[in-house]
Formats: structure tokens, sequence, C-alpha cells
């Protein structure tokens, strides 16, 4: 009857992470272009492989004046990947522990990002080429409030222009930014990318630098579409710019979860060298975070402790709107309150100071074990967050909180009973 939502929303209110003024809204009415970066990984930032540059248009935005560059940014996906992403950045909520939720609360009361943005006359849309109803995104968008879906049937498709899963990430933004050219202003776009994804097929042509040279396939071929995708969004930019889209917008971009699974670790061990520890797969969730605000010239790398949660509160304040009424459990990255802790879906956590993963305290700094006092207070901590979302989400609680008024619904609800 959505009485749990009383302590959910005490949990959340107590939480709550108020906007730093000296950022909030230096991006408003300008057009909202979201990038996910399929399968990219921390690792190959600023990093070389076999002495080739993995990713160096992204490189170039890590030391950019007009981007906040995030490498203490990781992914908090589940089953769900990509769609888990997507959830987390729309709802400020985790994804659950079970089943993807864009499958298994598709008919769900959301206050999405996308919804706040409608209310602020943006036209909402998300742009993916590949079938409506891969992971019920067709029907999950509907209860997101998306106002169009670009899917498949709104790209072409030419001859040499697919691999892997699809329509390949250089032809897809091209015509992506096409789109945005006949969109009604501002707009808020998502553009979710696919040819980074495993198996990391590449045509010949495509193929920019030279594989790996380990007993894992998977992570040599890796690199090469990671560098097809670095390529692409040089492309994104290039084509916003020739559009005349580019100084109107801010662009979002981050990793949608790992490439390479702990089935390679030994591969992954003769890369980095170093042994692939529990501590070291925590650190690999690692997923590159971007903020591209044209202009702006206040770009830097923030080393804070985030996550994908903080996404939203942290885009919307950008845009000047506020979140205080919101049920949302990230905080905003550039908010005096946001604190280093981020939990990850199966209940690791990484603050500024430890790593938890496998039941084992680890120190951030060395990597080596610590005594288990230093993550103790925070054990609890990652479980409440995870279960205060999970209740959400399972109960259909969003049905019972006005985000306009920041009202419970409570009473009414109980008599309609
Ligand atoms: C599918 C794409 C990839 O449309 O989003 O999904 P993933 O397997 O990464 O979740
Ligand atoms: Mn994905």
């Amino acid at each position: 009857d959505g009485s749990e939502l009383v302590e959910v929303n005490n949990y959340v209110r107590s939480n709550q992470a108020e906007p730093n003024y000296e950022v909030f809204g230096t991006a408003e009415g300008k057009n909202v272009i979201v990038v996910s970066l399929e399968s990219l990984q921390t690792f190959v930032v600023n990093e070389e492989m076999n002495g080739e540059v993995v990713t160096p248009f992204l490189n170039e935005l890590t030391k950019d004046n007009d981007t906040y560059y995030f490498p203490n940014f990781y992914h908090q996906t589940g089953l769900g990947k990509t769609s888990d992403s997507e959830f987390i950045v729309e709802n400020g909520l985790y994804p659950l522990g079970g089943g993807a939720v864009f499958f298994t609360n598709s008919g769900n009361t959301y206050n999405s990002m996308t919804e706040k943005l409608n209310g602020k006359g943006y036209f909402t849309n998300v742009m993916h080429s590949n079938n409506k109803s891969f992971w019920n995104r067709d029907i999950m968008y509907n209860a997101l409030d998306v106002d169009k879906f670009y899917d498949v049937d709104s790209y072409e498709v030419a001859d040499g222009d697919a691999v892997n899963w699809g329509l390949k990430d250089i032809p897809f933004f091209k015509q992506s930014v096409e789109h945005m050219t006949e969109m009604q202003k501002p707009f808020y776009s998502r553009l979710i990318t696919l040819t980074n994804h495993y198996p990391f097929h590449l045509d010949e042509e495509d193929q920019l630098i030279p594989e790996y040279d380990s007993n894992s396939g998977t992570l040599n071929r890796y690199f090469q579409t990671a560098r097809y995708m670095d390529e692409s969004v040089k492309v994104l930019f290039e084509e916003l710019k020739a559009k005349g889209l580019y100084e109107d917008s801010i662009i979002v971009m981050y990793g949608d979860h790992y490439g390479i699974s702990e089935n390679h670790n030994e591969a992954m061990a003769q890369y980095l060298e170093k042994e692939i520890t529990p501590f070291e797969s925590a650190q690999l969730q690692r997923v590159p975070m971007f903020i591209h605000i044209p202009g702006s010239d206040q770009g830097k790398v923030v080393e804070e402790v985030s996550g994908q949660i903080d996404i939203r509160p942290t885009l919307l304040h950008l845009l000047g709107v506020e979140t205080s009424k919101d049920m949302q459990l990230g905080a905003d990255v550039f908010s005096k309150d946001h604190e280093e802790f981020v939990v990850f879906r199966d209940g690791r956590f990484v603050t500024d100071k430890v790593v938890y993963a496998g039941n084992v305290c680890y120190d951030k700094e060395t990597g080596e074990e610590t005594e288990a006092e230093a993550c103790a207070p925070y054990i609890e901590r990652a479980a409440e967050e995870l279960e205060y979302s999970d209740t959400i989400i399972n109960g259909d609680l969003l049905r019972f909180y006005d985000e306009k008024t920041g009202n419970l619904l409570i009473d009414e609800a109980a008599e309609t009973k």
C-alpha cells in the first residue's frame, strides 16, 4: 500500500546533496546529448597497447578546457548490461540484482530524467540502431516517457556499413546527427553505440591499430574496437560542429559496463603486468565518464570517486533543474555533499580509501589487504542502499509519490484499496 515509502523517503531526503551553485545551470537550455560508450573501460584511456595509442581523441578530451573527465568513475550494472546503465542514468536508482529491470518492471511508474526534461520543453529521444524490442526498450521507453525512439528502422544500413551487432558506430553517429538537425530544439538525445561489443569484430578497413598478442582473442580484438570507438566519437564531434549543433549542446559520455570479463584474467594480467586480484577486478569496473560543455572553459580532471548513479543529479543540476524532491539515490558529483562511496550491484564497494571485494577489505592506495574495520561501517550501508532501491522498484512505489510537491500519496492509496 506504499507505506514502505516513508522509510525510503526519509533515507533519500537525509542523503540528499545540495547543488553547487558555482556550476548549477551552466548548461541551461542547451541540447543534451548523452552517449553510451559500449563496453568501454577506463584501462584503455590514456594508455598504450604495444606502443599504439588506443583512444587518442578521448585522451585529448581528458585534457580539454571544456571537459570534465572522471577517471575514478564506476559502472553499477547487473545482468541487464546496457539497459541497466540506461535505467540508472534515467532514474538515479540501481538496477535489480536478478534479471534486467527493463524486462521485469517496465510497467512501473517512473520519474525519469526524460520526464523531467519533457517538462522543461525538451524533445526527448533515444537513438540506437537495433531492433526496438531488444532489452524490451520499446515498452520501457514508454514508461520513461521518451518522445521518440530512433531504432534500426530510422537508420540506413548500406552494404559494408554493418559489422558485429549491426550498423557501425561511424555511420550511426553521422545519421544520428542528421536526425538531430531536424529535431525541435532543445532536444535530449541518448545515443547508444554498438560496435565495441563482444565478440569485438571489425572489418579490416576499420582496424586502425593491430591486435594485442595474448592468449585471449577477445582482449586482443578489444583494443582495436576501442580504437574504432574513439574514432567514431571524433566523428560525432566533427558532425555536430559541421551541422552547427555543437555550441548549443552539452555532451555527456560514459562507458556502460565492462567489456572484458574475468574469463580473460590471464590475458589481462599480461597486459596490465600485474596479477588480477579481487581488488584489481573491482578497479577494472572503472568506465570513463566525460562531461563536455563547449565554451565553458571549466574543464578539469575530477578525481572524485563516483558512479553511474550520480549522472542524473549531476546533469540535471548543470541544466539548472532542481532535484531536491526527486526520489533518486545518486548525488551531484560537484556538490560539497557528494560522498565518495560507490556501491556495485553485487555488493562490492569503493570509497576514496578502501575497496571491498571478495569479502576482503583492500587499501585503495596500495591494493593490499587491510584491517576489516576500515570497510565495516560501509558494508551495511551498501546493502541498505541497494535494498531501498529494490524496495522502490519491486513495490512500484513511485506510484505513491508526487515529485512536484514531495508528498507521499499513501493515504489516498489506502483509500482506493
Ligand atoms: C543491444 C546493445 C548491447 O541493443 O545495447 O547490449 P548489451 O549486450 O551490451 O547489454
Ligand atoms: Mn552494452
